[in-house]
């Protein structure tokens, strides 16, 4: 039986918006641990991390909260990494998307240890591709991948020995659609494989995820990094930052059927989620069954064609 560990981050420290430091509990309300345990998982929540609060100040140096997301993603890396070496699949619940850096650097430093070929799954309405220079708001939950490639503060980018913790080649985004010019650039500079709205609309869902995850192999770690805001929000008002048009429930579903279909997930962040600004927790409820379905649960029982 597969062993996960539910990790709560609760932070905001990385948003403008407040509210996704209540995300953890509201999944806890929306009953993840037992939908997990339904799907044969053995199933572990560890609680919530300590970290600091949200200090609400204005960016110094480009940065809103540099400090404070510092040590939310230290503690993350140790909590991560330990998750892993215990043989267990760390799921994150977040919190706001700063937190990648440090579940993502641990899980790249396992997989050195392990030599196993990490590929991120990045599944968000943004690109999250912001240095310092070119944020327009010092959130870092605007910066997470740009961090990842080498490309923030040095107290963020080397979390652990390798920099940078990714290279490009190793990420893929699917759901993009707001980027602003600068990240437009930096997207294209470093030749991130963008599944935009416009790719999905064109291709449709299952040949973006053919496309995705055709490079899989039985030597690959998924690690899928999930933001809330990545689903129209529509069907997922719970979120500090919606962008409209967004991917429907179904195709959300597709993608997560699939993804359980490649056999290769082997770690999760499901991030951003706002209580405050959703509707009878229907986001949170959302989020579970989503996971019910990255973790296998399928309507019919049938071999995946
Ligand atoms: N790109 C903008 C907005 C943003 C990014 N990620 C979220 N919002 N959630 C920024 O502030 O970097
Ligand atoms: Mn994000
Ligand atoms: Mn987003």
């Amino acid at each position: 039986m597969r062993a996960i560990t539910l990790i709560g981050a609760p932070t905001d420290v990385g948003a403008s918006v407040l509210g996704a430091s209540m995300g953890p509990e509201a999944m806890r309300i929306a009953g993840i641990a037992q939908a997990l345990r339904a799907r044969d998982l053995k199933v572990l929540d560890i609680g919530n991390l300590v970290g600091p609060g949200n200090p609400q100040s204005p960016a110094h140096g480009g940065f809103r909260h540099l400090d404070e997301v510092v040590a939310w993603n230290r503690t993350l890396y140790a909590a991560t990494l330990d998750t892993l070496a215990a043989g267990r699949l760390p799921l994150m619940m977040g919190g706001d998307h700063c937190l990648a850096i440090g579940s993502i650097s641990a899980v790249a430093q396992h997989c050195r240890s392990r030599q196993k070929r990490l590929k991120v799954l990045w599944f968000d309405a943004h690109a999250d591709s912001n240095t310092p220079q070119t944020s327009p708001s010092g959130n870092l939950h605007g910066m997470p991948v740009a961090c990842l490639l080498g490309h923030g503060p040095s107290a963020l980018t080397q979390l652990t020995d390798t920099f940078p913790v990714l290279r490009a080649a190793q990420i893929a985004m699917i759901g993009i659609r707001s980027v602003d010019a600068s990240e437009k650039h930096f997207v294209n500079e470093h030749h991130i494989d963008v599944y935009d709205m416009r790719t999905i609309d064109e291709m449709g869902m299952r040949a973006v995820m053919q496309s995705v995850l055709s490079d899989v192999d039985e030597n690959t770690h998924l690690h899928l990094s999930f933001d809330m805001d990545f689903l129209d929000p529509g069907v997922a008002p719970g979120v500090g930052t919606p962008v409209r048009g967004g991917p429907t429930y179904r195709e959300t579903q597709l993608c997560m059927e699939m993804l359980a279909d490649s056999g290769a997930l082997a770690s999760v962040d499901l991030v951003e989620l706002n209580p405050a600004l959703d509707i009878r927790n229907q986001t949170a409820e959302l989020a579970v069954e989503l996971l019910e379905s990255l973790f296998g649960k399928s309507t019919l029982m049938r071999e995946p064609r």
